[in-house]
């Protein structure tokens, strides 16, 4: 059976998320985020499907409709969310992708559900997608679906995108099953990346490790041309201008400051994940106390910390550790009325989180490692008033469009983050205006619309291949 979409994306998850309507009854909302609201207008130009995991384990849902996009729900048991998502997923490649911060798990139970449901995935676009579709593949979880689906519908046209990153050679090649990851991306006729490194790093790997021929960074694979390249993520520029300007948003800042005190507001908005560095960029925030650098009341770090993977032990274990340290520090430095930081584990909506960018006056982003990390050009978007700082990690993919004008760090130099805190806090209006204006000239010039028009034209119209192919032998050595 062919639904017949000329257009469909295959991503671990649907956009949409279940909410209770206002009958009472069960219903389906957008997810909030940049991604949705970037493919969604060419979901519906194109009669477009997306095919995806409805969040619930073990439900087994017909195909819906909602916002204008057709919906294919993908089941998982709860056995497969133990042992693809959370497993294979996010104890093996996470980690292993994010530089091994955490020892990623290597389970054989967990590869074979890795590969069932990748192909359960492949099955599902391979039936919904029309002669000749466009099939845009998301995701570390779903890193096999192009070959497979190559096999099942070879007259498709398939791109993948990576929104980690992609390790160097020497981490990647301790993954017992690096040969099949590699050959399930060869699948794909584009196969995207953050960062130009990353893809790199995915072209030397197919040299080095398939013997494959490649020209710069056109790989050459059982007869054609794989293309390996770089499309920076980014955010929505135009819905978070909607909410810089909503009345309620502006108040709700207000407010915000006005809790606070004098205090100068620092601000961490992260997934609770052990990649962000939220301990460490605690540590640094802590010892100024110490030192006497600064005073209570006189600074205050508010940081959220969205649930995140809570049925992964290393997760659990970070929160304890977190919780731990947030107590340590307030017990140490506060005052009564004055606690240093606000931690804060729990979600928001986008207004509140706009409301929170529009108060701080430093945004700290520190990962430890990110494939881009939306919440440092969310915040380089929301302020248009040319006020406030950014302290941001080299490590994260967006330190490469943003390092003029963002205040850099290394995480892991706990006195150069303290020195780099310091800075940003004395920074004055002048200097946080012209550092500002560089970073929004690009976050505005590259917003996530332009990310999505330009992956797709390059999967749709590619430019020209690299030259005549080198034998990967000749270049070894
Ligand atoms: C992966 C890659 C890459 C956070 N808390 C709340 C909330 N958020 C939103 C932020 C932001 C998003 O979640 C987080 O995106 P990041 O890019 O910072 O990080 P990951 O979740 O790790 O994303 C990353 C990204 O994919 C895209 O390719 O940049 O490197 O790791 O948009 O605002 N949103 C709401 N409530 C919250 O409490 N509504």
């Amino acid at each position: 059976m062919s639904l017949g979409s000329e257009f469909v994306v295959v991503a671990n998850r649907l956009p949409v998320d279940r909410i209770t309507g206002e009958d009472g009854e069960p219903a389906w909302r957008r997810s909030p985020g940049g991604l949705v609201s970037a493919i969604a207008p060419v979901m519906r130009r194109r009669q477009g499907t997306w095919i995806g995991w409805a969040g619930a384990p073990g439900e087994e849902l017909a195909p819906f409709e909602e916002d204008g996009m057709a919906l294919v729900p993908v089941a998982q048991s709860a056995k497969e969310v133990e042992l693809y998502y959370e497993g294979f997923s996010n104890a093996t490649l996470w980690p292993l992708y994010h530089d091994v911060v955490a020892p990623p798990v290597y389970d054989r139970s967990m590869w074979d559900a890795y590969v069932g449901v990748n192909e359960r995935f492949a099955e599902a676009a391979a039936k919904v997608a029309s002669e000749g579709a466009i099939v845009w593949v998301q995701d570390y979880q779903l890193q096999l679906v192009p070959s497979m689906l190559r096999e099942l519908r070879p007259d498709l046209r398939i791109g993948f995108f990576l929104h980690i990153p992609f390790p160097p050679l020497e981490l990647f090649w301790q993954l017992p099953w690096r040969r099949q990851i590699l050959e399930g991306l060869l699948g794909a006729d584009l196969v995207g990346f953050q960062l130009p490194g990353a893809a790199a790093n995915f072209v030397r790997l197919c040299r080095r490790l398939l013997d494959a021929r490649y020209v710069k960074q056109d790989v050459h694979w059982d007869d054609r041309v794989v293309r390996a390249r770089a499309f920076p993520i980014s955010v929505d520029v135009g819905e978070l201008n909607d909410l810089v300007v909503r009345p309620d948003v502006q108040e709700r800042a207000r407010e915000i400051r006005g809790d606070l005190g004098d205090a100068t507001l620092l601000l961490g908005v992260d997934r609770l994940d052990y990649t962000k560095g939220i301990t460490q960029r605690l540590q640094a925030f802590g010892e100024l106390f110490g030192d006497g650098n600064l005073k209570p009341g006189q600074a205050v770090f508010v940081q959220i910390a969205t649930p995140s993977r809570e049925r992964v032990e290393q997760y659990q274990l970070l929160r304890e550790e977190i919780e731990q340290q947030v107590g340590r520090i307030n017990g140490e430095y506060g005052e009564i009325g004055f606690p240093v930081v606000h931690y804060l584990h729990s979600s928001y909506d986008r207004a509140e989180l706009t409301a929170l960018y529009l108060a701080a006056d430093v945004m700290v982003v520190t990962p430890l490692r990110d494939g881009m990390n939306l919440v440092a050009k969310e915040y380089v978007a929301c302020r248009g008033d040319m006020r406030g700082a950014l302290v941001l990690s080299e490590f994260a993919g967006a330190a490469a469009e943003l390092k003029r004008g963002a205040f850099q760090v290394n995480p892991y130099d706990i006195d150069g983050l303290k020195g780099t805190l310091l800075a940003a806090l004395d920074a004055d209006p002048a200097e946080q205006a012209r550092r500002m204006r560089s970073m929004r000239r690009r976050v505005i010039e590259h917003d996530v619309d332009r990310w999505a028009r330009d992956f797709l034209s390059e999967l749709e119209n590619p430019a020209r291949p690299q030259g005549p192919p080198v034998p990967a032998s000749a270049l070894e050595g």
